[in-house]
């Protein structure tokens, strides 16, 4: 195996204007330190093998407890995206019609003079807040990925577009309860002797931590899964429990009351450790086992079975998954599980608790990173998974919306209502900037494509909001074509616009310095550059063998315990990746106590809809995809097929579908193309298509029938919470 060696002299020639690193190593392969910049819990440190300036090849870090020298399916030839035929190399201005993808190329003064001038007019027509930035977590890096963006924006003055793809309702619901703490470790669930998967599918998204899963299972652990189907992880679980979409608030609250009926609550851990308990106990009351099978579908004999063994069975873990907030009642539905190890006292032990993100114990620094600070007071704030509406016009906004810039992200298929989306980036008069790798669905309606680097091509560390490890990721490969780092593009627009502030001066490297808070306790001996040394530190957190951080308490709310009952609290989106913005206007009040709050889109809220539109769908995570990201790549669409939709046996014999028909998707929203796959892993009145492929080469996508709602929690989205109809399509 080649050394690792340690970069820091190559990136200092680098900054003192030398050649390319990858240069001074001629025909010898160097390795380097590498971080997995997708949204991704499981934030794999990585190795490059780097020749010549190219990468040659990836694997995972050997010495990394989580990642333990595997890759998932998506990145273990993760040189193939970094040269793929199709990568975006210069930057290029539309010259046919929107959406054409018809782009000649212009050199990058030409771009971010066209760019900054076209902004000045539209400040001046209309106001900055005529201009509306777009990004996600398309790249988890701290200066590529938050950075650069948010920053720049505030101090543009433009719009702030909301964030909540992805666990604001969770957080909120986090927050509330137990307050920002990582809570469980994932790499504790070693110790764990039962561990219940809530709405993860973990053997396609979190692959590191089922891996550990797994061993606890060999050494006796029981592994139970709640997911709405028969996914690839309940098909490896000792147990899988199948409520039906958007139900697991009555499953949850239905535990409770099993757990209180069957007398297994730890009263020592209640009364000394948490607030509300009778009061929870009294609503819990009529949620009884037989109640939520009405509801759920599971059998009210299964509930109390498993709330004996999560009881019980100590040390007892469980993982929840994004999946849990995404119907109108998730909110809720999070804070009635948050509840249950603390009703059970499941925190006295190593391996015992909930596992929510673990970015919460990370010593980021989210206001140096985006600096709120510099948003103008009274500065609009559009959510992210209402863009459609707001491009549109059928949200009212004064000014409109009349430029939009890109990055990090795929509104296009990533995005509810995407017929929406796409009426508003034809618009004529919205100038559209797409800084991206690919000529993705949304960049396809870009006015002017900025190419980005990757991976490789750019030094940062990479947020992990799943795990309890810090990342560093090396720049060692050159860049192909004229591609430069987000943070590069988002420099040379502040110089244009003359912003004087010192961090969009800093380098790379001197964002990181400033990006961590190197000084907090959970940093101890860990610097920038113990990072570049050993590519990852643990943060210290406590170690995965000792660590039971609620043993006695010590929540980080305002009372140091448990709040099984919160007085008072009204709605809010919580950070911290919803930029960070202050002054959010408080929201409705909420419920003192967690409760089931049902889905918005079924037969029982809606009999009107649901008579015309009677299957749920759910939609998540594709195993070769990450979001929609290498879906455009041959060997990863030949590993998961084109557009399946999932059906049971029922549903389509009552339609008249066949395995293999091609069928339509459709409710008033929109409507996607797929092929039927008939099977027993979804039960009747349900259907699964998986997320992530383009629209430019399917005919819609699993967002064209999304909608945009919120839950009741964090503006979170709705994704398991939208009614449809299947039917053969021609
Ligand atoms: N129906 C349904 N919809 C969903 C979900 C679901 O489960 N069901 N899941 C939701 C979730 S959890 C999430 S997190 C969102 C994710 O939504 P997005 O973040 O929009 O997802 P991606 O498809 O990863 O888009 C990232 C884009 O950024 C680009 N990119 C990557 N790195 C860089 C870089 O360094 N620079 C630049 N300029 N561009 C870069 C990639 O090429 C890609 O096009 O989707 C949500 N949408
Ligand atoms: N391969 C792959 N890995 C990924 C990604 C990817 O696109 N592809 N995306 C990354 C991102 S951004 C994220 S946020 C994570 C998310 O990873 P996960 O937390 O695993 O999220 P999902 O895949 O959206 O959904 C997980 C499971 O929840 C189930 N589910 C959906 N609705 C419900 C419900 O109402 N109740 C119950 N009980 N189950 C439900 C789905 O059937 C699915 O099996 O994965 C990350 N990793
Ligand atoms: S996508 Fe996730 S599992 Fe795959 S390499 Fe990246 S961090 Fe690891
Ligand atoms: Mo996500």
């Amino acid at each position: 195996m080649n050394e690792i060696v340690n970069p820091e002299s190559l990136l200092g020639a680098k900054e003192a204007g030398a050649k390319e690193s990858g240069a001074k190593s001629e025909g010898v392969t160097e390795t380097f330190f590498g971080g997995c910049p997708h949204d991704c819990p499981d934030t794999c440190s990585m190795l490059f093998d780097v020749k010549d300036g190219q990468l040659q090849g990836v694997r995972g870090n050997p010495d990394h407890p989580m990642t333990r020298g595997g890759l998932c399916v998506k990145l273990k030839d993760y040189e193939k995206r970094h040269y793929h035929p199709d990568r975006l190399l210069h930057p290029m201005k539309r010259v046919g019609p929107k959406g054409s993808k018809q782009f000649e190329r212009i050199s990058w003064d030409e771009a971010l003079d066209t760019i900054v001038a076209r902004w000045k007019a539209i400040i001046d027509q209309y106001g900055p807040q005529a201009i509306a930035p777009y990004s996600y977590l398309g790249n988890q890096g701290l200066v590529h990925g938050l950075n650069g963006g948010d920053a720049f924006f505030n101090r543009l003055g433009a719009t702030v577009t909301e964030r909540t793809f992805c666990g604001e309702g969770s957080c909120t619901a986090w927050l509330l309860t137990v307050g920002p703490t990582a809570g469980l470790d994932p790499d504790s669930y070693i110790h764990s002797k039962y561990i219940v998967i809530w709405a993860c599918n973990s053997v396609s998204t979190n692959l590191h931590h089922w891996a550990i899963v797994k061993d606890a299972q060999k050494r006796g652990a029981k592994v139970v899964v709640i997911d709405a189907y028969a996914s690839r992880t309940a098909k490896g679980a000792d147990w899988h429990i199948a409520p039906k979409p958007g139900t697991d608030g009555a499953l949850a609250m239905a535990l409770i009351n099993a757990i209180i009926a069957q007398g297994l609550v730890d009263q020592d851990y209640v009364d000394n450790y948490t607030v509300g308990f009778e009061e929870l106990k009294e609503r819990a009351r009529t949620r009884t086992p037989e109640w939520a099978e009405g509801i759920t579908g599971v059998p009210a004999e299964d509930i109390r079975t498993l709330a004996r063994e999560l009881a019980t069975a100590q040390p007892a873990a469980i993982r929840m998954g994004v999946a849990l907030e995404r119907h109108y009642g998730g909110g809720q539905t999070i804070r009635a599980v948050t509840c249950i190890p603390a009703l059970t006292g499941a925190w006295r032990h190593v391996g015992g608790g909930v596992t929510q993100f673990g970015v919460w114990e990370h010593p980021y620094r989210f206001d140096v990173i985006c600096r709120p600070d510099l948003i103008p007071e009274g500065t609009r704030v559009v959510s992210n998974l209402q863009i459609g509406r707001a491009l549109t016009g059928e949200m009212q906004l004064d000014p409109p919306i009349m430029s939009m810039m890109c990055w990090n992200s795929n509104p296009v298929t990533q995005a509810p209502e995407t017929d929406k989306i796409v009426a508003g980036l034809m618009r004529e008069d919205l100038f559209m900037v797409s800084a991206e790798h690919f000529i993705s669905d949304t960049a396809s309606y870009a006015d002017i494509l900025l190419p980005a680097t990757m991976g490789a091509e750019m030094e940062d560390m990479i947020l992990s909001w799943g795990h309890l490890y810090l990342t560093y990721n090396t720049k060692c490969a050159e860049a192909p074509g004229e591609a430069i780092p987000n943070n590069e593009i988002f420099r040379r627009l502040a110089a244009r616009l003359g912003f004087e502030e010192e961090n969009f001066k800093w380098t790379d490297s001197e964002c990181l310095e400033h990006y961590v808070d190197w000084s907090s306790p959970a940093c101890e001996g860990i610097d920038l550059a113990y990072m570049r040394e050993h590519g990852f530190a643990r943060l210290k957190v406590g170690t995965p063998d000792d660590r039971a951080p609620h043993r006695a308490g010590n929540f980080p709310t305002p009372t140091g315990k448990c709040m099984l009952k919160v007085e008072g609290a009204t709605n809010f989106v919580a950070p911290p990746f919803r930029q960070m913005y202050e002054g959010f206007q408080p929201g409705e009040a909420l419920d003192p106590l967690p409760d089931y709050l049902g889905p918005r889109e079924s037969h029982a809220n809606d009999p009107e809809l649901a008579a015309r539109y009677p299957l749920n769908i759910v939609s998540p995570k594709s195993h070769y995809f990450l979001n929609s990201c290498y879906a455009n790549m041959e060997d990863k669409q030949r590993g998961q097929g084109e557009q399946f939709v999932m059906i049971s046996e029922a549903d389509a014999e009552a339609r008249g579908i066949r395995d293999g028909d091609r069928v339509q998707v459709a409710n008033d929203r929109g409507a996607f193309k797929g092929v039927a796959r008939i099977t027993d892993d979804v039960r009747a009145g349900i259907v699964v298509a998986t997320l992530g492929y383009w629209r430019q080469l399917n005919e819609g996508t699993v967002n064209s029938i999304s909608s945009g709602a919120f839950t009741d929690m964090g503006h979170a989205p709705s994704f398991s919470d939208n009614l449809v109809e299947v039917s053969r399509a021609n």
